[in-house]
């Protein structure tokens, strides 16, 4: 056990939410904590790094009943964007140390915004999530409409649950892929991430939150992750729907090999280093011309690219 300036009992710990100057902390012990910062044990490093986001592992001293956070462990993984508004490039860390990206999508209000998926999934490949695609409200929309939606996401490699918190369909299956795991959701305001949770955990707490969340408004960091630990044990870190959305350190070259269905298909181009846009004998543009790969994932790809080469 590590000490402190001679405080004995420094525990481990993980930050679940970040309020404006308190952190709620679950010590490995299973205790939920409230607890501030030793300022000084952060004083030098570069702004960014000081902060602590959900996710983050830390260890924790206590004396007299007040917890303070002591140091940040090192993060094993980070779901990042790029920090919106920053005159340079800056990185947003969303959370630290999950395991697991779950992409939820609604379906039918508001409708499906398929670059906006496939901009979360880009961000969790290059964070080297394994991912999961929600495809919610299908109570509101025909199978036959959804029905190649989800065989694109299949095709790239992704599992794909279709569910319904209304009716409660598919929500054993989300529930049995993030068990054990530590999962952020993630999608638009409004794609059912809270009532989807709720529905694998009736109990969780979650609506105090989101009172908590209306009436502390401005009180929390930016990005408003909060982590919730379910019965089991299972880390679910819930996400605000983000406006923006800015990739964060990916080049424009290595943006393709992020689209896990490209990837085998790639080693067939003509040219090496196909960016798969003008390139003569591509063998991905050639599959999305047979129809053996989605144009919508091709053109969300081809966005991005451009996006990221005017940078
Ligand atoms: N019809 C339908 N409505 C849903 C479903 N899931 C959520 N909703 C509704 O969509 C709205 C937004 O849900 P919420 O869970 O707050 O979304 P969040 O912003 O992603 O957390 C609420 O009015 C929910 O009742 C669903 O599967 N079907
Ligand atoms: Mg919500
Ligand atoms: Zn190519």
């Amino acid at each position: 056990m590590k000490t402190f300036d001679g405080i004995e009992g420094v525990m481990r710990g993980q930050v679940l939410a970040c309020f404006h100057d308190e952190w709620e902390v679950v010590l490995d012990s299973g205790e939920t904590v409230r607890a501030s910062v030793r300022a000084r044990h952060f004083a030098d490093m570069p702004k960014e790094e000081k902060l602590l986001v959900a996710g983050d592992r830390v260890d924790v001293s206590e004396s007299a009943g007040a917890h303070v956070i002591e140091e940040r462990l090192p993060r094993e993984t980070t779901l990042s964007r790029r920090l919106p508004g920053a005159r340079r490039e800056k990185e947003q860390v969303i959370v630290a140390n999950a395991d697991t990206f779950v992409g939820v999508a609604s379906l039918g209000a508001p409708p499906l915004n398929r670059r906006l998926l496939d901009r979360y999934l880009v961000i969790a490949e290059d964070a080297e999530l394994a991912s999961t695609v929600v495809l919610n409200k299908t109570d509101l929309v025909e199978e036959s409409e959804w029905a190649p939606v989800a065989r694109a996401y299949r095709t790239a490699g992704y599992e794909v649950i279709p569910t319904s918190a209304v009716e409660l369909t598919g929500v054993e299956e989300l529930s049995a892929a993030i068990r054990g795991r530590f999962a952020v959701l993630a999608g638009p305001s409004g794609a059912g991430k809270s009532s989807l949770l709720n529905a694998i955990e009736p109990g969780l707490g979650l609506k105090v939150r989101e009172v908590n969340r209306k009436t502390g408004k401005g009180k929390h960091t930016t990005t408003n992750v909060t982590i919730f630990r379910l019965d089991d044990g299972t880390l679910v870190a819930d996400t605000p729907g983000f406006r923006e959305l800015g990739l964060w350190r990916i080049r424009p070259e290595e943006l393709d090999v992020l689209f896990p269905e490209f990837r085998e298909l790639m080693e067939g181009c003509r040219y090496r280093g196909c960016n798969h846009i003008p390139e003569p004998g591509c063998a991905v543009r050639e599959a999305v011309e047979r129809g053996e790969l989605d144009q919508e994932r091709y053109e969300s790809y081809v966005r991005l690219f451009e996006q990221l080469s005017a940078r």
